[in-house]
């Protein structure tokens, strides 16, 4: 096993992975911002290092001084969380050169999957069903994209192919539309990705957000872990997750699992990943593939029984899964809700100190937060100060102790999205499952008036 790994993050999931370190009997080593000095894992870590001024790109974008860091420890590996350096392929490859191992996959499938085009081009290859599109980046060949647009259908989304997570993308309902949006979208994606390749898709109307959890070890093995509904979002920022999918059947299940376990032996995938889909009239449709351990990996490990950060932890040591494909069976049904920081009306971030805290308990309820009464939440990062998670034998289970859980769930002196997520929890719409990604949007406009 690895002897000493640095967490190259902060927050809840710097807590998550010291812990499965701890577990694991692998020495940590917390690297945190002058701002991040009495952080819950910098406190519980074996060693500490501070690497920067407060804001991210001075301490945890800051490539040289957390390898430095590697080096002044004799760490022999890097996990870099979600977020920050978490999918930048320059920093996996230096990690690497510098003699460490970068927990993630190699440089090359980030780059891969990091360049959306190229991603899509592999898991078209590989049998992954693709949205109907170009396939390929659009050229200035005007007629060409007309003629590719009314192929496919209107309305189709033009994408940057270095955007991702809902960045750099404009959709195109009339053909007179089409080569205006294209040129703008293609001038954003140069002054914002410093790429300006698009491309084009098929632009899905009322889908689902569902993502398929994968673990590989680079040796021939790779397994799914179900999947997980992420409609639930405000302007590409997800607000309740849960897994499985409601609707999605075990056979469905089975098929489409495979296509991204065969996907990820094809292109010689290490790792944790996931595959996102969009889900509309029964069918899967790949649109990207995150290369990180993600936020709300949770609700997969509590429908499955595996710990994902173990496991990530395992095959960087050149491990092969603890785990193969009969091994893995969906139990219950989890949620989870994301806790913020933030005003519940204009979801402005609101930082300061926390007075009061309390947290929630009780079976199948899992609270993963780095928080603690006289904690100040700093106003340089991310606002998600805690992930309440509930599991139970089927979602009303799951909603109902969900339910408790937010009701004794005290965060007092800075405000929070707790009422918002006591609000979803009761919301009918919510509540019968497999509402769309555009659901809680609508439902937020609604309130407004
Ligand atoms: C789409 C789409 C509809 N059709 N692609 C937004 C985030 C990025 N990962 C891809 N996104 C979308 N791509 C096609 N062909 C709708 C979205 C989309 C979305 C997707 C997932 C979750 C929330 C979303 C909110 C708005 C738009």
């Amino acid at each position: 096993m690895l002897d000493k790994v640095v967490i190259a993050n902060r927050g809840e999931i710097a807590l998550r992975i010291l812990r499965a370190c701890k577990e694991l009997g692998i020495k940590t080593v917390a690297v945190h911002s002058t701002a991040d000095r009495n952080l819950k894992h910098v406190l519980l870590a074996d060693e500490t290092i501070c690497i920067g001024k407060p804001s991210a790109t001075a301490s945890y974008l800051n490539i040289p001084a957390i390898i430095t860091a590697a080096e002044v420890t004799n760490a022999v590996a890097i996990h870099p969380g979600y977020g920050f350096l978490a999918e930048n392929a320059d920093f996996a490859e230096q990690v690497e050169k510098s003699g460490f191992t970068f927990i993630g996959p190699t440089a090359e499938s980030i780059r891969l999957m990091g360049d959306k085009v190229s991603a899509i081009k592999a898991m078209k290859a590989a049998g992954v069903p693709c949205v109907p599109g170009s396939d390929g980046p659009l050229t200035d060949d005007n007629a060409l994209n007309i003629a590719h647009a009314k192929r496919i259908g209107y309305p189709v989304i033009i994408k940057a192919s270095g955007g991702g997570g809902g960045r750099g993308m404009r959709v195109v309902h009339h053909e007179e539309e089409l080569i205006d949006a294209i040129q703008l979208t293609k001038s954003e994606a140069r002054s914002t990705f410093n790429n300006d390749m698009v491309y084009m898709e098929k632009y899905l109307e009322n889908p689902r957000h569902v993502e398929i959890q994968i673990l590989a070890d680079g040796q021939g093995g790779a397994i799914h872990l179900a999947e997980r509904d992420c409609s639930m979002q405000r302007r590409h920022q997800k607000v309740v997750e849960e897994a499985p999918a409601p609707g999605i059947t075990p056979e469905m299940r089975a098929k489409i699992g495979e296509r991204c376990c065969n996907a990820c032996i094809e292109i010689n995938y290490r790792g944790a990943g996931t595959f996102e889909f969009l889900y509309e009239n029964g069918e899967f449709y790949f649109i990207e593939m995150n290369t990180r351990i993600q936020v709300e990996h949770p609700v997969t490990e509590m429908i499955t029984g595996v710990d994902l950060i173990k496991e990530q932890l395992r095959v960087a040591a050149g491990q092969p899964l603890s785990y193969t494909q009969e091994d893995i069976k969906v139990s219950g049904h989890a949620i989870e809700c994301r806790i913020n920081a933030e005003d519940p009306r204009s979801f402005i971030p609101s930082p300061g100190k926390i007075t009061r805290f309390h947290p929630p308990g009780g079976l199948g309820v899992r609270w993963d937060s780095h928080i603690y009464a006289d904690y100040s939440v700093p106003p340089h990062y991310d606002s998600m100060i805690g992930k309440l998670i509930t599991w139970g034998d089927n979602r009303d289970v799951a909603i109902a102790r969900m339910r408790n859980a937010l009701n004794e769930l005290v965060v007092d002196g800075i405000k929070t999205n707790i009422a918002l997520h006591q609000d979803i929890l009761m919301d009918q719409g919510f509540v019968n499952g497999g509402a769309n990604i555009h659901y809680l949007e609508e439902k937020l406009s609604e309130n407004d008036d």
